[in-house]
């Protein structure tokens, strides 16, 4: 296979989440525009596609109409009232979040405070929503939907160069630096253009609860994915246990084999394979890899100890199926070696 078309926008670089929330203090936001162009800078030898325009259909065959049209207008709106001047800042973040505990079962309606509308659909107050924040996102679902086209199309493989990345947002949230389910988007994308049974595998350090809610009580993708514990303490936090397999036509087509701290590359390709093995066995016809490469061991948000050999090794254990292949990008924090994480990945997937 030759080096894999990246599929990428300028648009990307518009989103700036300068400060996430993170239990109350302001702390420099890590998912920041430089990702994309350590990528790229990494990527000299693949041929460039730039994304095309998607109108709001492509986005509500993943997400519910309310959340996109939040995220569409919620900034505009933001600076439509006096918000600037008296909160002194042009970030839309949730203050207010009306839970199942708070409503207890009694019909919510609508809030018609503006600054009361972001805690119906974000569920952390990291992920801020900016001036460019719009743009960006859907610029990343741009991606992810052209490559998810090109492959669809006949191309064998492609890489979406998203950003901000996705797996974390649910059909109608968004949280952990993500806002529309890139993946998720390329995934009904091929189901849409005749594919039958697609699979997701999920490399990112952190379990994608976005994709396995989207997918939780569909037989026709399955998602799969490797990550640190949750039950050691981090993000997530609720969701990525072993248990959690899928329900309805669903069941079984989940799987999550969440690992210990400080998992390095053998144990971690151990999960990689045994994931591909599930993938081989169900019979998919199409592959989509969330390539987060925040498990390797310099990243700054997980504590997982993946080298760049080891994002090799599951390149070509992935590559290896043979699928046509929607790689699509996730987290990966640490700007000195990203590029190399990804170009190490992508070698991998097409030299299998
Ligand atoms: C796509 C992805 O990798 N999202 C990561 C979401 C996890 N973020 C959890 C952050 C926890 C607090 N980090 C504090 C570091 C200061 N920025
Ligand atoms: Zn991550």
């Amino acid at each position: 296979m030759s080096a894999l078309p990246v599929v990428w926008s300028p648009d990307t670089r518009l989103h700036d989440p300068r400060h996430e929330v993170w239990v109350g203090v302001a702390t420099t936001g890590t998912e920041v525009a430089a990702r994309v162009d350590a990528i790229l800078e990494a990527l000299p030898d693949h041929p460039l596609v730039e994304a095309t325009a998607h109108g709001d259909d492509a986005l509500h065959t993943v997400h519910d109409p309310e959340l996109v049209g939040f995220l569409a207008t919620v900034h505009d709106r933001w600076l439509a009232g006096e918000y600037v001047e008296l909160v002194g800042q042009d970030r839309v973040v949730p203050y207010f979040f009306p839970t199942p505990a708070m409503s207890a079962g009694i019909p919510l309606r609508d809030a018609p405070a503006v600054h009361a509308l972001a805690g119906r659909f974000a569920y952390d107050t990291m992920t801020t929503v900016g001036p460019g924040t719009w743009a960006a996102v859907a610029a990343a679902a741009d991606c992810a939907l052209t490559a998810a086209e090109l492959v669809a199309d006949g191309t064998p493989a492609a890489y979406a160069l998203s950003r901000p990345p996705g797996h974390h947002a649910t059909p109608a949230g968004y949280g952990g630096s993500c806002y529309l389910n890139n993946a998720a988007l390329a995934a009904q994308a091929l189901r849409d253009r005749g594919r039958e049974r697609v699979a997701v595998v999920d490399l990112d350090a952190h379990h994608g609860n976005g994709t396995q809610a989207i997918f939780w009580e569909r037989g026709d993708v399955r998602y799969g994915s490797l990550h640190v514990d949750p039950a050691a303490g981090w993000f997530p936090h609720v969701l990525g246990y072993a248990d959690e397999t899928g329900d309805g036509d669903g069941a079984g087509a989940t799987r999550n084999l969440p690992l210990p701290e400080g998992t390095g590359d053998r144990p971690w390709l151990d999960a990689v394979g045994d994931l591909a093995g599930w993938v081989a066995e169900a019979g998919c016809d199409a592959l989509v890899v969330s390539l987060g490469v925040d498990a390797a061991a310099e990243d700054p948000e997980s504590p997982l100890e993946v080298t760049a050999d080891g994002y090799h090794g599951a390149g070509r254990l992935l590559g290896g199926l043979g699928l046509p292949s929607v790689v699509v990008q996730e987290g990966g924090y640490h700007l000195p070696s990203l590029g190399g994480l990804v170009a190490a990945y992508l070698d991998g997937h097409e030299s299998a």
